[in-house]
């Protein structure tokens, strides 16, 4: 890390002002080379300065420059913003002089990975200084905010903190059998302890399904035979004309997306292709589409018409979709009702907009939409910290399992200290070199 990275914090595209950033040891002498009201070098740390960039005696802009010296910064480094006119050119155009005047263009996410590997930041919080950026609604960045401010950290800590306290009691016992004051650890004793530490796991996992939805949302599919209105829903659904609606089979091939907004969470809607035998043979792709998108899905709106028998399609739809989350919504309610039919159902039409408000409620009831709360609470927000809290689980699971069979502690102690180590990974406190380039690559250019 002796080396001093530069970057483009702001997004590419017209703007105002653009910034240009700068991380490391050599941050202010490279910048004072082109830089000429001030010798920065003697300039106040967290100063605004104004000036112009010089570079072979051309003006290059005239910029506010911010100085903010080690360690108290972003990166822990000395670290220089210098805000320019915005625009594509004019940012590029710094940059390319600060790299031939000595600094290295920075990777994705370096300066936020270099706030990590110098300890101002957890790994958990890195993570969430790109979900903040990244956040697509208020939920998402609050959600994210809760990880920044270390509350999720927390959590992780107190539960290793009493993995460590039982490895620390086992150990005084083991060594030290004659010393009267320790706790002396049972069967009984372990027993309850682990299923503390248990309980304190599974909760993590429990809310971090929460913790998805806020993040990525609900996939949501509209499926059903060809005309019985699934575009037309989510037209509805929508309140504006997206998906094509005609009265002839087959109008929809593929799959349409939209994005809609439910009780803060973005759900994410698709309209598939109507699902029937076809010698077409792009329409037979779409159909096979259509039949992918019930497994992968999180609920399935199974679309029926109330104006027709039940076909031999619907029955196998109803069969298909019967063990996933899925609601029926049966259309046309406004034609004469010649559907039989004994599941439970809902039913409306899209002609005078009937039954819809009934369908987004059922949905805000199966994902417990409105007792989401995202001011208090706290989620594991992707899948490396949920694949790692799953194992630390099934550690002490195996401890327990292990305390039932009256093994010998010190065995049951090495699953403890294995969770220990798991939920170690999770917040960075050890970690190999290779997982973190991995992941900081998928950080925006400039944090
Ligand atoms: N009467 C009536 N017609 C509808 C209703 N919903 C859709 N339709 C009509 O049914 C036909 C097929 O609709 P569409 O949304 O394209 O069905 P899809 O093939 O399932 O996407 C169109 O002519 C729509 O106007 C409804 O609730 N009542
Ligand atoms: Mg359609």
């Amino acid at each position: 890390m002796e080396d001093t990275i530069a970057a483009i914090s702001t997004s590419i595209g017209l703007g105002a002002i653009s910034i240009v950033r700068l991380s490391g040891s050599q941050a202010i002498t490279i910048t004072n080379k082109i830089f000429k009201e001030h010798d920065i070098t003697t300039l106040a740390s967290n100063t605004i300065n104004y000036g112009h960039i010089i570079y072979e005696n051309e003006i290059i802009d005239e910029v506010l420059l911010s100085i903010m010296r080690a360690p108290k910064t972003y990166t822990t480094e000395d670290v220089i913003e210098i805000n320019c006119h915005g625009g594509i050119i004019m940012a590029n155009k710094i940059l390319d002089i600060l790299l031939k005047s000595g600094a290295r263009l920075a990777e994705p996410g370096e300066f936020t990975k270099r706030a990590f590997l110098n300890g101002r930041l957890d790994l958990i919080e890195a993570e969430s200084v790109e979900d903040l950026i990244k956040s697509q609604s208020d939920e998402q960045r609050k959600m994210a905010l809760n990880g920044l401010n270390g509350r999720l950290t927390n959590i992780i800590k107190q539960i290793r903190e009493k993995e460590l306290n039982l490895i620390a009691n086992i150990e005084v016992n083991i060594d030290y059998p004659e010393y009267d004051d320790a706790i002396e650890v049972t069967n009984n004793y372990l027993n309850n302890e682990l299923n503390d530490i248990k309980k304190d796991l599974d909760l993590l996992l429990k809310n971090a399904k929460i913790g998805k939805i806020i993040k990525s949302g609900i996939d949501i599919s509209l499926i059903g035979r060809p005309n019985v209105g699934k575009s037309s829903i989510l037209n509805a659904l929508l309140n504006e004309d997206k998906a094509i609606v005609t009265d002839i089979s087959g109008t929809t091939r593929d799959i349409i997306e939209a994005k809609t907004i439910l009780n803060g969470i973005e759900i994410n809607l698709y309209d598939t292709a109507g699902i029937r035998e076809t010698k077409d043979f792009v329409e037979k792709i779409g159909v096979e589409k259509s039949r992918n998108k019930i497994n992968n899905s999180d609920l399935v709106i199974l679309v029926l018409n109330n104006n027709e028998p039940i076909q031999e399609e619907d029955q196998e739809l109803l069969e298909k979709v019967k063990d996933k989350p899925h609601i029926i919504f049966i259309n046309k309610s406004d034609l004469e009702n010649k559907l039989d039919l004994k599941e439970s159902f809902i039913i409306g039409n899209t002609k005078d907009i009937n039954g819809l408000e009934k369908l987004k409620e059922e949905i805000i009831k199966i994902y417990n939409l409105d007792k989401i709360n995202t001011k208090d609470s706290t989620y594991l927000s992707n899948v490396r910290q949920i694949n790692l809290v799953e194992k630390a689980l099934k550690e002490i699971e195996e401890a327990i399992k292990e305390n039932q069979n009256n093994i010998p502690v010190d065995i049951i102690e090495s699953y403890i200290r294995e969770s220990w180590n798991i939920l170690g990974i999770l917040i960075g406190e050890t970690y190999e070199d290779e997982l973190i380039d991995k992941l900081f690559k998928n950080f925006c250019l400039g944090k």
